[in-house]
């Protein structure tokens, strides 16, 4: 059994390049699962946890936020799934004596693999000023000195306190209570860089920030749009949800820049007709769009609807507009502005190809539009998005069995967190509540969201930081900046699972505090607890770790949030009130703290007793009821908006490989992809590489152009071989986090202000 940890980073001299797969899964994903498992955690563990994954009285996989079936497998896992739960639940440790042995310059200088790869944190460590390695602490002592560094703030607003979407319900709930007990909003979160705008488009337009479908409108559906999505590796599950979908007879038509093969064909691990008879094709239509095209897609398809309905009442559904909507007359009138020849350039599909696409959507009695990140960060997502809405008001297609909007989300509770208070823009009524039930008054200022908590660091205005989980210097925009920002901090805290570059890249003094995860029995005031989280779809449900945790004396995140809790505001004037102990020996408190404050947890505690899965309520999807500044689902009128790609200039996406979990790189492969043992790799079209004067396989620097304030600004990220690859011409693409160097902190989307990811201009160029 190889537990040990690697002792080198990846070697990029060793990469292979092969033939992209152009189907998904089968038995070859459940053999590397095994593997990526008993490696990390060896036989028996490996065994105790894939069974518990995802089962009833088991514990929420640490995936993805796809919802699980009513119906459980025996093993309701998939590959990536597994990954993450070896990657929590490895034997591999590292306690006092691996800081003592390397210092934090050395650990500077390995790269996100190695980092991750070095095992579970077992004790909590400080990184006094100056000092060249991390040093143990007790946590008493950790916490105190916590405490001090927030006294000692002019102002409370100089601190920041950052959340990854792997946080509980439980954990959430009470981390946005202490940080607004300390007075502040600053609350910014992975979901600033995420599904930020899926929530201003959908909030403006429908009222409520998520999705409107369940998991059985999924197999019901008669169309199914999935866009900027690549399900195979980040979504897995919600193939079989497609397959499902398909065999009911749906139509699936996948948009994206990249052939995924997820998206193209799956063979289903579970059924014998994914293992032996060679699984399900998928896709029935692949719309290769060019990046950033689809807010164009989807004006084409409104303008053909609104079209066609001139002679086919049948087209739109005239009573759902007019009872439900506002706005329609200005959307029509926009859409039917806008010439054919814009939304060719904008999609690179020609007027007769988007009119078939169209037909689809017209034929369809029930349609979904499933979406991720290749539609959020871009700068003009939240105009897309209401375009997609649009799309669906058009045909009265929210709010009934089978139709609406899905956003699929990224972190495995990221939904959840949002729902229990993690945002800095909290609204007043929920304000309010908090108010009430703690008997202290919460900050009403909105706070830094990621962007603008970075842009504080930078400038000197914050000092203090703290992150519950994730890993914040590797996942945001602008590396160069944000490793300078952090630097300039006082303090920086992370509560995390595993080492990662947020432990190397610190304030002046650092402190770091190891926990429980998800797979992890968590033992509290005598008893075994369980947490909540709600998934994409908004259903809520229990988890319960079941796996020896990597030390004994080891808190959870809920117990090290009551504990500050309790320390920082003991004899404090105007603080929250609560029982801080009680809370932290028995988290069912907490529970009942969050159902009298957040409406839809009645009875939380009875119904997640049952082990029932219980959907929060959702307005637009339970009864047509739309919380908007209209009252009504609101029809925008959108100017068309896509990339202009200067001469000689590509446009990049930064996306995940088959073998990661956003920072965190399981292995060296993107397997379906066709990259083998290696990461610093483009894709880009053939003669796009032709043009540019390369060949495949040169190795380039890529330089982002970005015009700020300033004049042009430049950003280089050094030495990635070129891969020809199946993309539209000018869109290239490469993995996250390598090339988070090349995203300019200013370049957000609009009204949502997430960095635009998918969107940089670079040139290659010729390595010196
Ligand atoms: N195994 C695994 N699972 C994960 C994650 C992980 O890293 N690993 N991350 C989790 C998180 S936090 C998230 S948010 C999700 C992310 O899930 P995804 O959004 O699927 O992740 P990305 O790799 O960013 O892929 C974006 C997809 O959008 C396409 N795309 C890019 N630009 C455009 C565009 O302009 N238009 C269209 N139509 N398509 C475009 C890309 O080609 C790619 O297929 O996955 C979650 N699940
Ligand atoms: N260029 C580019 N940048 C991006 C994106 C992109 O597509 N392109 N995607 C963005 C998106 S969608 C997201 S969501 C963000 C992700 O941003 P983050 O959520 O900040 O990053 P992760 O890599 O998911 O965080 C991994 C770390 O979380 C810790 N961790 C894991 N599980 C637990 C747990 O149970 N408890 C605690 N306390 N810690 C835990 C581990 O220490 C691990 O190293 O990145 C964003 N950044
Ligand atoms: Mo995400």
């Amino acid at each position: 059994m190889a537990t040990k940890a690697p002792r080198n980073d990846i070697d990029e001299t060793r990469l292979r390049v092969s033939a992209p797969e152009s189907e998904a899964v089968g038995v070859p994903a459940v053999l590397n699962a095994l593997k990526i498992s008993v490696e990390q955690m060896g036989v028996v563990r490996s065994v105790q946890s894939l069974v518990r994954i995802n089962q009833k009285d088991g514990f929420d996989c640490p995936g993805c936020a796809w919802p699980e079936e009513d119906k459980r497998h025996i093993a309701e896992f998939c590959e990536n799934g597994a990954k993450a739960v070896a990657d929590e639940a490895t034997l591999r440790r590292i306690g006092p004596d691996f800081f003592a042995a390397h210092s934090v310059d050395e650990l500077r200088g390995h790269d996100d693999w190695w980092l991750g790869q070095q095992g579970r944190l077992t004790d909590p460590m400080i990184l006094d000023e100056g000092a060249t390695h991390y040093r143990p602490i007790g946590w008493d002592e950790a916490l105190d000195i916590i405490a001090e560094e927030l006294r000692s703030l002019d102002d409370p607003d100089e601190a920041i306190f950052y959340t990854s979407g792997r946080a509980s319900n439980e954990s959430a709930f009470l981390y946005q209570l202490l940080v607004r007990g300390l007075g502040t909003n600053n609350l910014p979160d992975c979901s600033n860089m995420c599904h930020e705008s899926s929530g201003s488009a959908l909030t403006e337009t429908l009222g409520i920030g998520k999705g409107t479908v369940s998991i059985e409108d999924i197999h019901r559906a008669d169309l199914l749009i999935v866009a900027g999505q690549n399900p195979g590796t980040n979504h897995p599950r919600m193939l079989s949800a497609l397959e499902k979908a398909k065999h009911n007879g749906a139509t699936i038509i996948a948009v994206n820049p990249l052939p995924e093969a997820g998206l193209m064909h799956f063979n289903n691990p579970q059924t014998p007709r994914g293992v032996i008879l060679g699984g399900t094709k998928l896709a029935d239509d692949f719309v290769q769009i060019r990046a950033g095209g689809d807010q164009g897609l989807f004006q084409a398809i409104g303008k053909h609807l609104l079209e066609v309905a001139a002679d086919d009442p049948e087209v739109l559904d005239r009573a759902f507009i007019e009872m439900h909507t506002s706005g329609f007359e200005d959307y029509a009138a926009a859409v039917a502005a806008v010439p054919w020849a814009e939304l060719e350039a904008a999609t690179g599909l020609d007027e007769q190809r988007l009119r078939g696409i169209a037909e689809r959507v017209r034929a369809s009695r029930a349609t979904i539009v499933c979406w991720a990140m290749g539609l959020t960060q871009h700068k003009h997502s939240v105009p897309t998005l209401r375009d997609v809405v649009n799309v669906l008001l058009l045909q009265g297609n929210i709010g009934r069995e089978g139709a609406g909007v899905c956003p699929v989300r990224g972190h495995s509770n990221v939904q959840g967190d949002r729902t229990v208070g993690i945002y800095e823009k909290p609204p007043v009524a929920f304000l309010e509540a908090l108010d009430r039930e703690f008997d202290f008054t919460a900050p009403r200022a909105h706070g830094y969201d990621t962007v603008a908590a970075i842009r504080a660091m930078r400038d000197g205005r914050a000092r203090f930081f703290m992150g519950l989980g994730g890993n914040f210097v590797s996942a945001t925009p602008d590396t160069a900046v944000v490793e300078e920002a952090m630097s300039r901090v006082g303090l920086s805290v992370q509560v995390s699972t595993k080492l990662n570059r947020s432990h190397v890249v610190t304030g002046r003094r650092a402190i770091i505090l190891p926990t429980l995860g998800r797979t992890d029995r968590d033992r509290r005031g005598g008893k075994e607890q369980r947490v909540t989280v709600e998934d994409s779809m908004g259903a809520v449900h229990a988890s319960r770790g079941r796996l020896a945790p990597p030390k004994d004396d080891l808190l959870s995140e809920t117990a090290i949030i009551a504990q500050r809790c309790a320390r920082v505001f003991a004899g404090r004037d105007g603080a929250p009130r609560a029982d801080w102990g009680a809370l932290e020996a028995d988290y069912a408190q907490i529970r009942g703290h969050i159902s009298r404050v957040i409406p839809g947890f009645e009875d939380y505690e009875k119904r997640v007793d049952k082990g029932q899965t219980f959907y929060l309520p959702n307005g637009p999807r339970d009864a047509r009821l739309f919380r908007t500044a209209t009252g009504r689902a609101m029809f925008t009128a959108n100017t068309l908006e896509y990339p202009r790609i200067p001469e000689g200039r590509l446009l990049l996406q930064t996306l995940r490989s088959h073998d990661q979990y956003n920072t965190t790189i399981y292995g060296k492969d993107d397997r379906y992809r066709g990259i083998h043992n290696g990461r610093r790799v483009v894709l880009i079209h053939p003669d796009d590489i032709a043009d540019a004067g390369f060949a495949d396989g040169d190795i380039v620097d890529l330089v982002s152009e970005w015009a700020g304030p300033r004049g042009v600004e430049e950003r280089r990220a050094e030495a990635f071989r070129l891969v020809s690859y199946d993309t539209p011409r000018r869109n290239a693409a490469a993995y996250y986090p390598e090339t988070n160097v090349l995203v300019p902190l200013d370049s957000v989307a609009d009204v949502s202000g997430t960095p635009t990811s998918k969107a940089v201009i670079v040139r290659l160029e010729r390595r010196a």
